[in-house]
């Protein structure tokens, strides 16, 4: 009932925002995350990047490459709903050295035409939230959905999970593109926040790719 009731916040939030963009729902005032087609408020700097390709372990379908409107090269994992009972699911590692909250923000491939999707995520087998997002309108590019901002972690190797959300069926196309998860302590969300106005748009990303994460290692592991 709980996850009923997150997911339906997580659909009216993805909902809201489409049709008033002005209008600010937060994850803080929801529990769930807000799309953005630009790096998250706090995220334009220093945050770890898991790719979504990169998968530790998992049954995601395949990594697939597409070329983005820039001429850049989006490379995902794709999610789809399974023919027999098997979840599908991508697994990734990462550490951190500071104990604290912290945040997540999915930055998904759109695809227009494409129906409402979202994904439950799991931190450490436990911990889980839901990020969701609405039909999109553009292609190619990417949404950012940033995560639950409460999930707090200790000092070492951690786990997080990105499974369909639990009411997938085959009814209809089903799936989510996974780009990127980034990966942020939110103390230093806030002070980044509030230090600067965002001014990130896709060329931040290759430069958040290559800074030094303060607080957060992703793991090297390669997929088997
Ligand atoms: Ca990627």
């Amino acid at each position: 009932m709980f996850n009923k009731i997150k997911r339906a916040a997580a659909i009216l939030c993805a909902a809201l925002l489409t049709a008033a963009t002005a209008l600010t729902v937060t994850a803080a005032d929801m529990g769930e995350g807000k799309v953005s087609t630009t790096l998250p408020e706090g995220f334009d700097k220093t945050a770890a990047v898991i790719e979504g390709e990169s998968y530790t372990e998992g049954n995601g379908d395949n990594v697939q490459t597409v070329k983005a409107a820039d001429g850049s090269e989006i490379k995902y994992v794709y999610l789809k709903a399974s023919s027999n009972d098997q979840p599908a699911v991508a697994k990734y590692t990462f550490s951190v050295d500071k104990h604290g909250k912290y945040s997540f923000a999915f930055a998904l491939r759109t695809k227009s035409g494409s129906s409402y999707r979202d994904g439950k995520v799991v931190v450490d087998g436990s911990s889980s939230f839901y990020v969701a997002r609405t039909d999109s309108t553009a292609n190619n590019t990417i949404e950012y959905v940033v995560g639950y901002n409460a999930v707090e972690l200790k000092p070492g190797e951690h786990t997080i999970e990105l499974y369909l959300g639990d009411d997938f069926d085959d009814s209809t196309v089903k799936s989510i593109h996974l780009d990127k998860i980034l990966v942020k302590l939110d103390a230093e969300i806030k002070a980044e926040a509030a230090a600067a106005p965002a001014t990130a748009d896709g060329t931040a990303l290759a430069a958040l790719a290559c800074a030094a994460a303060a607080a957060v290692i992703v793991a090297a592991k390669k997929r088997a």
